[in-house]
């Protein structure tokens, strides 16, 4: 039998560099697949997608059928936090996430033990489940968003533009929003650890607004938090790997690695791998095809997939897009890319 540690995923975020990176994409189940389309169709309501099993399931195991990659990412979002808290979240079709916008910790429930086995049960279920179907090499990822980018959508009530609201909170009130991120890295720290107990092998932190920060706010809002949940998820499980995704993080990629303590840092499109990779002192990087590739095909495609695999070589690395892939994505594009990182076709 295969142990866990032999997973290709696994072994890069033990500091290995293997000859053809384990590969896996974010955002991998759905909208640009079919398969994925047809499944939400039985179920239009987004949250209680999220919350039954029996859609989670089959939505996490169709890429890793259709593509086999090398890991698996749990479906749910990170939006099923602030719901949990007891804040009113609901997706509206086409428009994205909207939420009834909250200015403190108030109104959020303050037992995270409360949030987490109430509302959040099914999700721990759908990880059951993941790790008696998924193949033995397929490493199981699960997830939260960074407090920073939860409480983006949670203070703007939605996507932003400028994220103006969100930021003259943190700037001008920073004890009502810093009650906000505490309530969030508490809450978080117990459901990654429910999360590993249910059978996940690695977590992955979504700071998909981090870059939004100038640097001492960055520290503060982004760094200092993520640094608290891998504190406390590892008090529990001191040998979890964990990939913080600080999107746009730039220069400040390097302090961040340092203070949070992350096990692997993923890279967005505009950050140079190979510099990325220096800036975090030789952990490994998981990154960074600009999804757009993706979209557009062809030997463009083929040529951005050398130059990542080219920056990757040598370190461990696993290769993925810069961000999530996009709707329109030719699913045939996908594996063209998986033929190229796999060198087969
Ligand atoms: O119509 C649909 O089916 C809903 C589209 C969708 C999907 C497929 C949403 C709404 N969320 C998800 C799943 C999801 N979200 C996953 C699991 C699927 C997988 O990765 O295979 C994960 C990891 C997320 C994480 C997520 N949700 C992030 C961080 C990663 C990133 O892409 O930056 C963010 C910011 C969200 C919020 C969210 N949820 C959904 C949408 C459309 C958004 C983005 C809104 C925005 O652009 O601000």
């Amino acid at each position: 039998m295969k142990t866990t540690a032999e997973k290709p995923f696994l072994r890069v975020l033990r500091g290995e560099a293997l000859e053809t990176p384990p590969i896996w994409i974010m955002r991998q189940a759905g909208r640009y697949l079919p398969e994925y389309r047809a499944l939400r169709e039985k179920q239009p309501d987004f949250l209680k997608f999220c919350y039954t099993p029996e859609m989670t399931v089959e939505a996490t195991l169709q890429p890793i059928r259709r593509y086999g990659f090398d890991a698996s990412i749990l479906f749910s979002d990170i939006l099923v936090i602030p719901d949990a808290l007891g804040q009113k979240v609901w997706f509206e079709g086409g428009v994205g996430p909207k939420l009834e916008p909250v200015t403190s910790a108030a109104t959020l429930i303050s037992d995270p033990a409360e949030a987490v086995d109430g509302l959040l049960a099914p999700v721990m279920e759908t990880v059951r489940q993941l790790r008696a179907a998924l193949p033995p090499e397929v490493a199981l990822i699960g997830f939260a968003g960074a407090p920073w980018t939860v409480a983006s959508y949670m203070v703007e009530g939605g996507s932003s533009r400028d994220f103006s609201k969100l930021k003259q909170l943190a700037y001008a009130c920073p004890d009502d929003f810093q009650g906000i991120i505490d309530r969030l890295v508490e809450t978080t720290i117990v459901y990654l650890c429910r999360q590993v107990d249910a059978g996940a092998d690695v977590l992955q932190l979504f700071d998909t607004w981090a870059g939004i920060l100038p640097p001492a706010e960055f520290r503060k809002w982004s760094i200092e938090p993520t640094r608290r949940i891998c504190e406390g998820v590892r008090s529990e499980h001191p040998d979890i790997p964990i990939i913080g995704f600080p999107r746009d993080a730039g220069l400040m990629l390097g302090e961040y690695a340092e203070k949070t303590g992350v096990t692997a840092v993923s890279i967005d499109t505009s950050t140079p791998l190979g510099a990325a990779a220096d800036l975090v002192k030789g952990r490994p990087v998981q990154g960074n095809l600009d999804p757009i590739h993706l979209i557009s095909g062809g030997e463009a495609l083929d040529r951005a997939v050398d130059e990542v695999l080219e920056a990757g070589k040598g370190r461990p690395h696993i290769f993925n897009l810069g961000h999530g892939i996009l709707p329109p994505t030719p699913p045939e594009n996908v594996q063209r890319m998986i033929d190229r990182v796999r060198n087969v076709g």
